[in-house]
């Protein structure tokens, strides 16, 4: 008779200290949710298609041109109404054939003083030659450069200003590189280092905009607003910043962006993120379209043609990789 109160007692703690474990468990996994997985991106892909827009109405945005001028003008403004601060970095950059020209980086910061920063970047000048256009004739015409430049370029705009609607946790610096796109022409016969392209962000990484800049990683964004996006995991991306590859990729499949965010290594590009990476030491990664089957040396088939126009840009792909990078972003703490 003594025995069985106890036996009852036992049985009531037992099934009292799982309930706790179960409860707490539960309180647990509510904070993690709370703290963590709560945000939802409020990219407009209209508002975003319209900031490409706005930029290919100034005409080809071709170093040395009216065109180029006015959009660096009004890409500083944009940048003035966004973010905590705005400014153009002015240098010369020497290309190719021995020209040179006033270039301008043009960069928004939020959070100055955060320690923890992350790096957005894109290139805003366009290519003066269409030297891959099918027509002979239209090869020496500067490009629109509706996706080969103004669709990153436009993707971070709206970023900025969800940015300054919803603000981050951390700094965040997008820097508009310029003069990416003037390497040599296809055709060109003299020797070339490889070095003819990025000459904005070569300069940027070598001398940024703050002395001692540093950031945990950098994204770039190049080629991402043609339909039916591909982002393959680029090769440079992959050797400097894997870790940084692998946060971007898994956020895209988690958002359920799979087919467009793919996890398979694509080509080598050397792209405005290899000098990031080299000298500013930045891991930084390139989201970049690839297309393994084209002939078009694997980049999107208007590439570099007179056929990189709005005709090309699906306000679709700029949301899939305005939520992606977003996203990232805003989960960092
Ligand atoms: C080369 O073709 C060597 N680099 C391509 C980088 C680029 C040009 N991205 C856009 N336009
Ligand atoms: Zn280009």
């Amino acid at each position: 008779m003594k025995n069985i109160p106890l036996i009852v007692l036992l049985i009531s703690f037992a099934v009292i200290a799982c309930k706790n474990s179960k409860d707490d468990k539960t309180v647990n996994n509510q904070a993690e949710i709370s703290s963590k997985s709560e945000f939802v991106s409020e990219f407009n892909k209209d508002s975003a298609y319209d900031f490409v827009d706005r930029q290919v109405a100034f005409g080809p945005r071709v170093p040395g041109s009216v065109a180029h001028e006015k959009c660096a003008e009004y890409l500083y403004d944009e940048l003035q109404k966004f973010a905590d601060t705005a400014i153009i970095q002015k240098f010369k950059a020497r290309v190719y054939n021995g020209k040179t020209f006033d270039s301008k980086n043009i960069i928004g910061s939020y959070n100055l003083n955060a320690q923890k920063r992350v790096l957005l970047c894109s290139h805003w000048d366009s290519r003066p030659v269409a030297d891959h256009d099918p027509n002979p004739d239209n090869r020496n015409t500067p490009i629109d450069g509706a996706n080969d430049g103004a669709s990153g370029v436009g993707v971070l705009l709206e970023i900025a200003r969800q940015l300054s609607i919803n603000r981050p946790d951390i700094g965040i610096d997008i820097v508009l590189f310029d003069i990416e796109d003037y390497g040599p022409p296809e055709d060109y016969q003299n020797n070339s280092t490889g070095e003819e392209w990025g000459l904005g962000a070569q300069y940027w990484a070598q001398n940024p905009h703050v002395f001692g800049y540093s950031a945990r990683y950098g994204i770039l964004l190049d080629m991402v607003g043609n339909a039916d996006t591909r982002f393959y995991q680029e090769q440079f991306s992959m050797y400097f910043a894997q870790d940084v590859i692998n946060k971007v990729w898994n956020t895209a499949h988690k958002l359920g962006y799979n087919d467009n965010f793919i996890k398979e290594m694509g080509i080598p590009v050397n792209d405005d993120h290899l000098y990031v990476n080299k000298y500013a030491k930045i891991p930084t990664i390139d989201i970049i379209h690839q297309d393994v089957d084209s002939p078009n040396h694997s980049f999107y088939e208007h590439w570099h043609t007179l056929n990189d126009n709005m005709d090309a840009i699906d306000a679709n792909s700029l949301k899939i990789v305005g939520d992606v990078v977003l996203t990232t972003i805003m989960n960092e703490r």
